[in-house]
């Protein structure tokens, strides 16, 4: 399996998806303007999408967006999951509002927006994660352990710092968690994103 990624990118939840698991995988990181691989190939052949995550299995067949990456990976690896009957439907509709509304949402931060569409934009993502706060149901979104619905929402809580948008009290929490995991500080690490997130966690 490969893992296409480019850093702080929304591919950081596949990513730590993969460490968490345990899974052997290999990466490559993309420079989103060129669309280059770092080894120097063209990520319009993997993709024609030309956008992260980007997960080839090992059959060839090329996995994106990152609802149907993930779902994949929490159904391979099910601790990564939600159980219960309705866990996957569940799992589902939080990845789907973490895609299609919040990560929707940062659009103006990342791309030209103005500064009243980006104060616009900080309003909303704020009501959209106290809109996900609510639904929370322990210290991560479904219970004591993350799913991948928490490595997404993990990412989305890095760009609300970056850009300044305020985040519930919850999530500040939920952040902290995520940082202290090993899973996460080795993906923050190999994307050289470490230095985010020094004031949650000191490595000695
Ligand atoms: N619909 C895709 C969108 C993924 C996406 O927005 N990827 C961004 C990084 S977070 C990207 O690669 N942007 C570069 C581009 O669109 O050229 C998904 O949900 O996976």
């Amino acid at each position: 399996m490969k893992l296409y990624y480019s850093p702080l990118a929304c591919s950081l939840a596949d990513h730590i998806a993969l460490l968490e698991a345990g899974a052997t995988f290999e990466r490559e990181s993309v420079d989103l303007k060129t669309k280059r691989t770092a080894s120097g190939a063209d990520f319009n052949d993997v993709t024609p999408k030309g956008y992260v995550p980007a997960l080839v299995l090992d059959d060839g067949e090329v996995l994106t967006e990152n609802i149907a990456i993930l779902d994949w990976l929490a159904t391979k690896y099910p601790t990564l999951g939600v159980s219960g009957e309705l866990g996957r439907t569940r799992l589902l509709e939080a990845l789907a509002f973490i895609s299609t509304e919040v990560h929707r949402a940062f659009k103006p931060m990342w791309h030209t927006g103005n500064d009243i569409q980006k104060a616009q934009a900080r309003e909303t993502i704020s009501r959209l994660l106290d809109n996900l706060a609510e639904s929370r149901d322990g210290d991560f979104l479904f219970g004591a352990t993350p799913s991948v619905a928490d490595f997404y929402l993990f990412v989305m809580l890095l760009w609300a710092e970056r850009f300044d948008v305020r985040t519930p009290e919850a999530f500040v929490a939920l952040r902290r968690r995520m940082v202290s995991r090993p899973a996460a500080q080795a993906a923050l690490r190999e994307e050289g994103l470490l230095k985010l997130v020094e004031t949650d966690v000191s490595y000695a």
